[in-house]
């Protein structure tokens, strides 16, 4: 079975609840629980972890290196424009990965348009609100069946 591995960084357990203006009204539960269906009904462990600690994103994401973790799906959050440690994790553990990011970044405040983790992602997702989690999951599994 092919496993995949999904990372939300910090504030996004705050989603919908607060600046839906920005970040829409869906959940973090209902974007994993729709990830972890999606992923199930093509024959495919999904697991999912927020943190709003950078330390504990690198733990997970070492963890990924002998858990069977075979694709990441990852949206840094405030983490993409500040974290080495958690792009030198990435690069570490090697597992391929795609950036999501459910606003256009590029659309946003100057800060926002640099990322440490593009470089390193196969693909990155920015703009599609909660679909672009899924968009990615998609793209993963496709990439995993050798069909991307
Ligand atoms: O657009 C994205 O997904 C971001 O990764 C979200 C980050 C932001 O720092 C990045 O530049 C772009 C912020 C996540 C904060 O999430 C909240 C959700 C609801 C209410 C308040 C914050």
């Amino acid at each position: 079975m092919m496993n995949l591995l999904v990372l939300h960084g910090p504030n996004l357990n705050l989603l919908g609840t607060r600046e839906p203006q920005v970040y829409g009204v869906t959940t973090l539960d209902q974007i994993n629980e729709d990830l972890v269906k999606f992923a199930a009904d093509r024959g495919t462990s999904l697991q999912t972890f927020q943190s709003n600690h950078e330390g504990a994103l690198v733990d997970r994401i070492q963890q990924a290196r002998t858990d069977g973790t075979q694709f990441i799906v990852i949206n840094p959050a405030a983490f993409t424009h500040t974290s080495v440690a958690i792009r030198d994790a990435l690069a570490g553990v090697a597992i391929p990965f795609v950036e999501v990011h459910l606003s256009n970044v590029h659309r946003r405040e100057a800060f926002r348009h640099h990322s440490y983790f593009s470089d390193l992602a196969e693909a990155v997702m920015a703009g599609f609100g909660p679909a672009g989690y899924r968009y990615a999951v998609d793209f993963a599994l496709s990439r995993l069946a050798k069909i991307a």
